[in-house]
């Protein structure tokens, strides 16, 4: 049995590129919870546990995701062992009840390890391998301002890197925010399709009225528009609306992906494997869904690289996945803390091929960007 030699978490502080206006949070950096897990046999995982937002985007922060791991995840890591990815994660679910993002963190470092041990990538580790080598990727528009968002849009397009857009909602009055939508959806036309976020700030009236009025602009999806946990309520928009609801903050994992799809409250689900407790949690959120005939897409907690790969090489297992994905997390950042950064090109992003994650950190960046970082800095 492969037991744990070290695990090391560490918090990386990296700004955006731009401000990230989302209804709940501006983000003017991202905060990544990194652990890497090295095992008696000297193989070692990386994983990643990242949140939008500190706390304003649900009940986890990189503190608390850090401290979950350090305190109480690592124990039972040392007991069970790390061999087994099942074993272990199955037993930290005995002593850790919710943490899903730390979770998250270290199944993914353990299916890294677990691939680097077999010589192949987590994708063929996970529902019968990978059925895709890559996936189209949306940008997010989420300057603050109109004129930024539809440069941006025209900067994204000439590169070919990107031709679906989602739109943060949700600060504003519904008719300026459908003022703002319809003026990209203008300038994008029949280039790119265009969705929105409210991440759960309309009640149900106000989406009564933005729903109706953003599928007369011709936007094609409408994401987490009220609380995520309001699922009768979800589903009397879903069935008020020809534009489709899309499921985000109301789902964890595939207890809640049922009730969703039980009720008929999405026609959509953002899948996100931070937000599903892990890779193994969220390909059942992806199953259920499939099962009931909802569109899957592949969601993010703006993750850096190592949790981009991650999602992409689940999602890369999916059957279908006619909604696409948004994994461009990286590309918000200011800086790669990946030594080979991931492939992005013809609107798509490609899925790593190595062993495991098939990707590594870029150590001196991460000395560089860690919180808590003592030494002078060299460079
Ligand atoms: C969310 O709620 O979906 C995804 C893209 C983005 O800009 O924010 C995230 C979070
Ligand atoms: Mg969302």
């Amino acid at each position: 049995m492969a037991l744990l030699h070290s695990l090391d978490t560490f918090i990386v502080d990296v700004p955006t590129i731009r401000p990230h206006v989302l209804a709940m949070a501006t983000m003017h950096q991202q905060s990544v919870v990194i652990v890497r897990i090295r095992d008696s046999d000297g193989f070692e995982g990386i994983g990643e546990g990242t949140t939008i937002g500190g706390l304003s985007y649900g009940d986890e922060s990189p503190e608390s995701i850090k401290s979950a791991i350090d305190v109480y995840i690592r124990p039972v890591l040392e007991s069970v062992g790390v061999g087994n990815v099942a074993r272990a994660m199955s037993t930290v679910a005995r002593y850790v009840r919710g943490n899903h993002i730390a979770k998250c963190a270290v199944e993914t470092a353990l299916f890294d390890m677990m691939g680097r041990r077999l010589g192949c990538p987590v994708s063929e580790l996970l529902g019968g391998g990978r059925v895709r080598s890559s996936m189209p990727v949306a940008w997010t528009l989420a300057s603050g301002d109109t004129g930024q968002d539809i440069a941006e849009a025209e900067r994204v397009l000439e590169q070919k890197r990107h031709r679906i857009f989602k739109l943060k909602i949700g600060k504003r009055a519904v008719a300026d925010d459908v003022a703002h939508v319809g003026a990209i959806c203008k300038a994008v036309g029949s280039r790119g399709s265009v969705r929105v976020d409210v991440n759960q700030n309309w009640d149900e009236a106000q989406a009564d009225l933005g729903m109706g009025m953003l599928h007369d602009v011709g936007v094609a999806l409408v994401e987490q528009p009220i609380a995520g946990d309001d699922i009768t309520a979800m589903a009397r928009l879903s069935a008020r609306h020809t534009i489709p609801l899309m499921a985000d903050e109301a789902l964890h994992g595939p207890r809640t992906a049922h009730r969703v799809a039980s009720a008929a409250a999405a026609r959509v689900f953002a899948i996100k494997i931070a937000q599903s407790g892990g890779l193994v949690a969220a390909g059942e959120v992806g199953s259920i869904g499939a099962a009931a005939g909802i569109g899957i897409y592949g969601g993010t907690m703006l993750e850096a690289g190592v949790g981009t790969a991650a999602s992409a090489h689940l999602f890369s297992t999916f059957p279908t996945l006619a909604w696409g994905t948004e994994l461009f997390g990286p590309l918000l950042l200011t800086e790669e803390i990946l030594a080979e950064p991931l492939r992005y090109g013809d609107f798509e992003l490609q899925v790593p091929v190595g062993p495991g994650l098939g990707v590594t950190l870029d150590e001196d960046k991460v000395a560089h960007f860690r919180r808590d970082r003592t030494a002078p800095l060299l460079h």
